[in-house]
Parts: structure tokens; sequence; C-alpha cells
């Protein structure tokens, strides 16, 4: 359970929504994040004095900007671009981009406000930062994405730059919208800045591994919560929801750790297939035709789609919430803890709601939150940095091996900074904690900016 919030971070909690009107989901990655920080204020009277809650929950900068483009009949739509640049201390911004019509400024902040604490845990030189648009990829032709994503591309890249702020994707940007906002970029500048983006094709500056790496690193961390807990994958029975990039490398490593995945899900519905998931299928639906998951059921005659359905529903040991915030409720939690759910590993961002949070932490099972679970994306962005600052490009092993140490080591600081906290196994308090006290230190050392 989370440490009481101190009287002090409850009004400076007041003070933030106060000044962030209407913005719901970052007022709930706030509240989460100082829920944990009590007894950091306490060891720490300098971070007080140096108003480093209130500093760090402000964004160094916030861009918004119109979006013009035509579709394929040549109407003109208008869209609405975000960037926040939130936090700088530690490297540069650094974070995904989303195009969801159900973005708005309060989804970005709440977003590049948990970036800030899980590149901080990553323990690599990356600062925070989040942005996208309401642009809605589904149904668009790929000239209309195209289009889309040049003129998204033609105002922002006088905000970037490989030392001020390197964009990555997040849902519904991914291979193809990265080609073709480097291309803008490079069309703009006029330079071949590889590091710009994270993300990026292998043909072009990517980096092996970047594809597959939140999915593999969120199940990396599950391995290690249940090693903590003398327990292991193998065959064990697992749900991952959503069906997109996390969710896809989630199952296949999940796989290939000896587990068996039995469900996935889109926004529409859930397949199960007790048999297990077909894997090359589900990929060549999503990934090659881009097609719902309703089809997967149509070509396999042992699965059965639930239009409609809640994947939380289909008992498991493991879950591995792979969509979107606040897709798992306090409900869902109970019914996954009930169907004896022993370990959570967060792929998405956010996605249990604070009672979700509440009900896994009292019945005491694995609960990775998503801030540490799913930091592999980010962590192998660096990577892809890393290689593209030294003009090389690594073996997709060693790759993955670099992926596999970060997670194991994420995990051990989020589980030894719970014990020094005196909350064994929690890994809420312990990855808040180890997040933001990297941070801080970093910005009391470079003074009040
Ligand atoms: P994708 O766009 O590849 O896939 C998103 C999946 O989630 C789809 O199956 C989609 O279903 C489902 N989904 C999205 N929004 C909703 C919604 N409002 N309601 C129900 N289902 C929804 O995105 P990613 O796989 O990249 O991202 C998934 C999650 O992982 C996000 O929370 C993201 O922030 C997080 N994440 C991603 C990282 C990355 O490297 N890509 C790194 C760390 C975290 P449908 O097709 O029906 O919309
Ligand atoms: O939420 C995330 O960590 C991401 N979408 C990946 C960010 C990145 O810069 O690779």
């Amino acid at each position: 359970m989370a440490v009481a919030m101190t009287e002090k971070l409850e009004t400076v909690y007041q003070q933030i929504k106060a000044r962030n009107p209407g913005e719901d989901e970052f007022h709930q990655a706030v509240r989460e994040v100082l829920e944990s920080l009590g007894p950091v204020l306490v060891k720490h009277p300098e971070f007080v004095e140096q108003k480093i809650i209130e500093r760090v929950s402000e964004p160094e900068r916030q861009i918004i900007f119109r979006v013009p483009w035509q579709d394929d009949k040549g109407e003109i739509h208008i869209n609405r671009g975000f960037r926040v640049q939130f936090n700088s201390a530690l490297g540069v911004y650094k974070g995904g981009l989303r195009f969801h019509p159900s973005v708005y400024l309060g989804i970005i902040k709440f977003l590049g406000f948990e970036q800030v604490f899980k590149n901080a845990l990553t323990g690599m030189p990356i600062g925070g930062g989040k942005g996208g648009s309401d642009f809605d990829p589904k149904g668009k032709s790929d000239g209309e994405v195209m289009r889309f994503c040049q003129s998204f591309m033609t105002e922002l890249y006088r905000h970037l730059g490989e030392y001020t702020d390197v964009p990555a994707g997040d849902i519904g940007v991914g291979g193809r919208e990265l080609g073709y906002m480097f291309g803008q970029y490079k069309r703009i500048t006029n330079r071949y800045e590889s590091t710009v983006l994270t993300g990026k094709g292998v043909a072009w500056g990517g980096s092996l591994v970047r594809t597959e790496a939140t999915g593999y690193g969120a199940v990396f961390f599950v391995r290690e919560m249940l090693a903590a807990r003398k327990d292991a994958l193998e065959g064990k029975t697992c749900i991952v929801s959503g069906s997109g990039n996390v969710a896809l490398y989630t199952i296949e490593k999940l796989q290939q750790l000896g587990a068996k995945v039995i469900a996935c899900s889109d926004s529409n519905g859930v397949i199960v297939h007790e048999k297990g998931i077909d894997l090359p299928l589900l990929k060549q639906i999503k990934e090659v035709e881009r097609r719902r998951i309703s089809e997967y059921a149509a070509r396999h005659e042992d699965a059965k789609y639930l239009p409609g359905g809640d994947v939380w529903d289909i008992p498991c040991q493991i879950a591995m919430p792979s969509a979107t915030q606040n897709e798992l409720t306090g409900k869902d939690a109970r019914t996954l803890v009930k169907n004896g759910c022993i370990a959570v590993g967060e792929g998405a961002n956010m996605p249990t709601t604070p009672e979700g949070v509440k009900v896994f932490l009292e019945a005491k099972i694995a609960y990775g939150p998503g801030k540490a679970a799913n930091a592999g994306g980010v962590a192998t962005s660096a990577l892809e940095m890393q290689q593209n600052s030294s003009r090389d490009s690594w073996s997709f092993e060693h790759t993955e091996r670099r992926l596999d140490s970060i997670m194991t080591n994420i995990h051990a600081s989020t589980w030894e900074t719970a014990e020094e906290y005196g909350a064994p196994g929690n890994y809420v308090l312990g990855a808040n904690i180890a997040g933001f006290v990297r941070v801080a230190k970093a910005m009391l050392a470079l003074g009040c900016i």
C-alpha cells in the first residue's frame, strides 16, 4: 500500500490540480507519484526547500500547434499537434509520439510526467517528454498518413534535435509513421541526423530489438518478479491486452520463455484461444494486413471472438496490460485476484486505475507498474542513439542482452528501494522513489532553472 500522502504533499497536489484544470490523467499520474514521496521528503529536506516537487510537476516547455492535411479526396482536415518537453535534467527530452483521437494535453502531460521517472530508472542519460496528435490513423490510406506526418513534422522539426528532443513511437505511431516523419525532418533541415528519432527502420539507422523491446522488456521484468518469489514463467497461463506493438512482442517473449498466452484484445473485442495464440497468424493480421483481431477467429476454428468482451474476465496466472491507460479497473483487478492471478506486468502506461492498483498491492501479488516494467522500449531507444552516435550497429543478440540486463537492474533497484523504505515487494513505491530521487538530485545540482 502506498504511504499516505503528507499534508504538505496534499497541498502541493491540490495546487497542481488547480493549475492544470480538466487534465484528469495528468492529475492521476501526479497523485500516484506524490503518494509515494512522503518518506523521501523526510530524508531529503533539501528537496522541499528547493521546491523540487513543484518544479518537476511543471513541464519545462509545452508546444501546441495546428496540423492541416488533405485526404485522398482533397478535403482539408485540421488536427492538433502536441509536444511537452517535460524535464531535461538527465538528458535530452526523450519519449514517444501518440496518434489517437483521444489525445489532448492532459494525456500528453500524464505520459510526459511518467516518462521522466521511467527514463531515470533506466540509468541512462535521457530526460522526459511526450507528444502526439488527435489524428486517427485507423482507416487512413498510406498517402493520407504520409501527408499528415509531413505536416506534423513541418511544425515540430524546429523543436527537435539530437541534443534537444528525440521522439519515438507510441500508440498509432510505428515504423511507417516514423519513416515519413524522419524523411520530412531530413528534407527540411538538410541533415541526416539519425539520432533525432528512434524506432527507425533497421535499414535507415534503426536498432535491432527496438521493435520488440517494450514487450520483451516487460516479460523480463515479470520473470525477475517471479524469480524474487522463487517462481518462473514456464508453464504459466497468461493473458495480454491489446494487439499492437507492445502486446505482440509481449506474447512472443512469453511464448519463448515457455508460458502459454490464451487471450488478447483490441478496442472492439477479445480473442480467446485455449490452445495458445498462434503468433505468426496474429502478426500477419496486425502487422502486415493492418486488420482487426476478429479476423483471427475467422481464420482459426478453435479460437473464440468475444465482441465487446473484457479480457480481464479470462482466468489466468499472469496478466500483462498492453493497450492503454485505465483499461484495468478495480473490478477487473478483483476478478483477476479471485481467479488466481499471481503477477501483473504493465506494458502499457498507467493501464491500472488507482483502485485496481490498491487491490493488487493489498492482495500482495507481484505487481510491476508501467514506469518500471515498460522501460525497455525507451531504454532500447537510448541504445539506438548510442549506435547512431558511434556510426555502429549491434547484433540482435548483443542488443537483447543489453536490454535484459537493463530490465534486471531496474527490477533490482526498485526492489531494493522498496525494501529500504520499509515496503518490501512494493514496486510502485520502489519505482516512484528510485526514479524521483535520481531526477531530483540532478535538478538540485543544476540550480534553480
Ligand atoms: P499500438 O498502436 O501498436 O497498439 C495499441 C493497442 O492498444 C491496440 O491493440 C489498440 O486497439 C489498443 N488500444 C489503444 N487505445 C485503446 C483504447 N482507448 N481502448 C482500447 N484499446 C485501445 O501501440 P503500442 O503497442 O505501442 O502501445 C500500447 C501501450 O504501451 C500504450 O499505453 C503505450 O503508451 C505503451 N508503451 C509503448 C511503448 C512503445 O515502445 N511502443 C513503450 C512503453 C509503453 P485498437 O487497434 O482497437 O485501437
Ligand atoms: O512510453 C514509452 O516509453 C514509449 N512510448 C517509448 C519512448 C521512446 O522514446 O522510445
